[in-house]
């Protein structure tokens, strides 16, 4: 048995992870990151494309921006195209001057991938059973094997980092837990093409046929969303049937720019909503996808999780560097906050945009949630204050400050 001793023992190393450890390294502060796969499978996830304001803040923070900052794609709005009309969401002139970010989740790994390497922090890919013990003591560890060796790393708290499917969110006893769940009759089939995209900025479309999000990675690179039955499979869609599809449901004047090339990459991701409450046990922290998911539409998942690093990583530093624990019992319900307003927002569009059973797709049947949902969204976009409603959360609602440090409240004491 290999023993290994850290501060913060971090499972998982997608954006969470990754951008936590580097947090903490910035800080002097020690930690081990363990994955189950390899940094190349990590790399080939293509995942969220849009970051908020936060969440590039985050990074700036963390001393791996100089791309993001030279290749990411400022976007002041969006646009919404229902019934054949397209409104824009003036992010910038609806929420005094904030904006997002185009650039790629796959990119940010990448930069934290290099940052990690260059901090010489260890990390185990491709670790195996991963096993976490004595949560609720002041010795947690972890053990797992990795190349043929069994181990055993010894920390002060771990980061439950590794994703809805991970063993974080299991490790808590089911008795303490409590899940919130909504799974959608839909997912989303994406492709990745390297054309241009069909306008500056994203266009989510609700149209008779369904929903459809024209989006990108850059002035060369789109990606494309339109939604499918859950019994969709991603190779019954050749290229040619999903541009057909995604031409038929996009506003004219955008279809007709449309330039169709071969997929790059191709798959159908499933839509769900979910919450564990709390997002903490003893010495364990849920981070991101291990705590919550939310349907992508309204671009939320990975910047809840990094406002969850945030978090997490304030608490840790005030630990460390105050020997300050007063915030380590507040992280769940701080981060539980953002993460069900992020939670409601995502849904709330989602069933805005998406047509949902009840309402049918081409029901004559006279069905009345239909009517409901286009009478909500044509005054939403016919009103500024129903654009700002959106622009508000979109471009990400701000992070929660942890209360006065003890070392704060004694310096302004002194003062
Ligand atoms: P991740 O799932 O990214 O990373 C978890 C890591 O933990 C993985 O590398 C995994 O290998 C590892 N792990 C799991 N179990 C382990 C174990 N037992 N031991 C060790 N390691 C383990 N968000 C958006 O904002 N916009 C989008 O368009 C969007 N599209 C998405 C499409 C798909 C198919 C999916 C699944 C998610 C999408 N998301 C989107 C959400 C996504 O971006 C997540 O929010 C983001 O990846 C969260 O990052 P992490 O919390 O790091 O979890
Ligand atoms: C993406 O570019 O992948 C993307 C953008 C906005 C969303 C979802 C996905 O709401």
């Amino acid at each position: 048995m290999k023993h290994l001793r850290t501060r913060v023992a971090i499972i998982g190393s997608g954006p969470s992870g990754l951008a936590l450890g580097q947090l903490l390294h910035r800080q002097g502060i020690d930690n081990v990151v363990l994955d189950r796969v390899s940094a190349e499978y990590i790399l080939k996830r293509i995942r969220a494309g849009i970051l908020e304001t936060g969440f590039a803040e985050l990074m700036r923070e963390a001393g791996v921006s100089a791309r993001m900052d030279r290749d990411g794609l400022v976007h002041d709005g969006f646009a919404i195209a229902f019934n054949g009309h397209s409104t824009r969401i003036d992010l910038k002139g609806l929420t005094g001057g904030r904006t997002v970010l185009c650039y790629g989740q796959v990119e940010i790994t990448h930069d934290l991938i290099d940052a990690r390497v260059q901090s010489g922090q260890p990390t185990f890919y491709e670790a195996s059973d991963v096993r976490l013990h004595d949560l609720t003591s002041d010795q947690p560890s972890i053990t797992f094997q990795h190349d043929g060796e069994n181990c055993t790393l010894h920390c002060d708290y771990i980061a439950g980092c590794d994703g809805f499917h991970g063993v974080s969110r299991q490790s808590i006893p089911a008795e303490l837990r409590t899940e919130f769940e909504r799974v959608y009759p839909f997912g989303w089939l994406g492709v990745l093409s390297d054309t241009p995209p069909v306008d500056e900025e994203l266009i989510y479309c609700r149209s008779e046929r369904g929903f459809a999000l024209a989006s990108m990675r850059s002035h060369t690179r789109s990606r494309y969303y339109i939604d499918v039955p859950l019994t969709a499979k991603v190779d019954e869609w050749s290229d040619d049937a999903f541009w057909a599809e995604l031409k038929r449901r996009l506003p004219y004047d955008a279809a007709e720019r449309l330039v169709t090339g071969p997929s790059i990459e191709k798959s159908i991701a499933p839509l769900r909503s979910f919450v564990c409450e709390p997002m903490q046990h003893g010495r364990l922290f849920l981070v991101g996808d291990a705590a919550h998911i939310v349907p992508p539409t309204g671009a939320k998942g990975l910047n809840l999780a990094a406002s969850d690093v945030s978090t997490l990583y304030r608490i840790l530093t005030r630990v460390y560097r105050d020997n300050d624990l007063s915030c380590v019992p507040l992280y769940s319900e701080i981060a539980l906050r953002r993460v069900w307003h992020g939670e409601r927002f995502s849904w709330w569009l989602t069933r805005l945009l998406h047509h949902f059973d009840e309402q049918g797709r081409h029901d004559k049947s006279g069905n009345s949630g239909r009517r409901f949902t286009e009478s909500e969204l044509q005054y939403l976009l016919g009103s500024e204050a129903g654009r700002r409603l959106i622009a508000e959360q979109y471009v990400g609602l701000p992070y929660e400050s942890l209360p006065e440090s003890r070392a704060a409240m004694a310096a302004a004491n002194a003062a």
